[in-house]
């Protein structure tokens, strides 16, 4: 598939994806989510594909949300699809089993939000702005916000920024621990690039694994989710890259992953 709305690159085994709408601060449409599914796929699909970094094009946003435009005269019905769509998209990229990483260069309200949560990690710019101004639109996140939100900054934060649609700015991000890090614009995507990079350098079946224990983890019991712990240390421990790995330390050595 041609993108009209994205950009997509791969370098070192990183691919970067920049939402390019620029003239509407990034905004999603149908054709921009659909765009963003397929390049989710193809990265899933491409094993030489080793971390994703999201951004936005132009200074001002990452994403200012979903299309108002384009939404404004949808059906309930539609609506519905609509949210469907995102949603599996999100979910679809929440489980790759490679590192991502949202560089915030600016607005992510809404949809942008929420495209941002559903990374593994957030890196804010200087002048990004985080936000669910839905309510300001009669209208309420829907494409994960309301759950993402909470997991992440907890209820209290949640409430506060959904039912007042108030955006907070990038040092308030990771004050409340939506933003890991801010960094000034010009070295944003660098530094996304460089953890992505960091991560891609490990086990590769070690990070598949560590990634899906902490999110799957989250949403279970503690005796559950220390069990499936010890299933996946014991399993990991029938991988070449563990074996690799330790007899590369033991024998002071780089380790030379192969990915199984
Ligand atoms: N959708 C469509 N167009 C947009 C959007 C958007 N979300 N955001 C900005 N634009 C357009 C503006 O209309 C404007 O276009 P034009 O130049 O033709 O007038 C252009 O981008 C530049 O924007 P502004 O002139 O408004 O720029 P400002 O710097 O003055 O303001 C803001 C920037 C504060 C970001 C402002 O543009 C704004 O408030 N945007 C809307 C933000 C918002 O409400 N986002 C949430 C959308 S709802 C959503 O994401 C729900 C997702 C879940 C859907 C579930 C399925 C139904």
């Amino acid at each position: 598939m041609a993108y009209e709305n994205l950009l997509f690159d791969v370098e070192d085994g990183i691919a970067v994806l920049t939402f390019n709408r620029p003239k509407v601060l990034n905004a999603l449409n149908a054709a921009t989510i659909a765009e963003l599914g397929d390049a989710v796929a193809r990265v899933e699909a491409d094993r030489s594909i080793r971390g994703l970094v999201l951004t936005g094009a132009g200074e001002k946003a990452f994403v200012a949300g979903a299309d108002i435009a384009a939404m404004s005269s949808m059906t309930a019905l539609e609506a519905r699809r609509f949210a469907e769509t995102a949603h599996a998209i999100l979910a679809r990229m929440e489980a790759l089993p490679i590192i991502t990483v949202a560089a915030v260069n600016g607005f992510a309200l809404g949809g942008g939000c929420e495209v941002a949560m559903a990374c593994d990690l957030v890196y804010a710019g200087e002048k990004a702005k985080f936000g669910q101004p839905e309510v300001n639109l009669g209208i309420i996140p829907g494409f994960g916000g309301t759950q993402r939100l909470t997991r992440r900054v907890g209820i209290p934060r949640a409430l506060e920024i959904v039912l007042t649609g108030d955006m907070i700015d990038a040092a308030k991000a990771k004050e409340i621990g939506l933003a890991l890090e801010v960094l000034p614009a010009a070295e944003l995507v660098g530094f996304a690039k460089a953890q992505a990079k960091k991560v891609a350098g490990k086990g590769p079946v070690a990070i598949a694994a560590a990634k899906r224990l902490v999110r799957e983890g989250a949403d279970a019991d503690l005796r559950t989710a220390n069990e499936l712990e010890r299933q996946a240390f014991a399993a990991i421990f029938a991988t070449e890259d563990a074996r690799e790995g330790m007899k590369a330390f033991v024998e002071k050595r780089a380790a030379a992953f192969k990915g199984g």
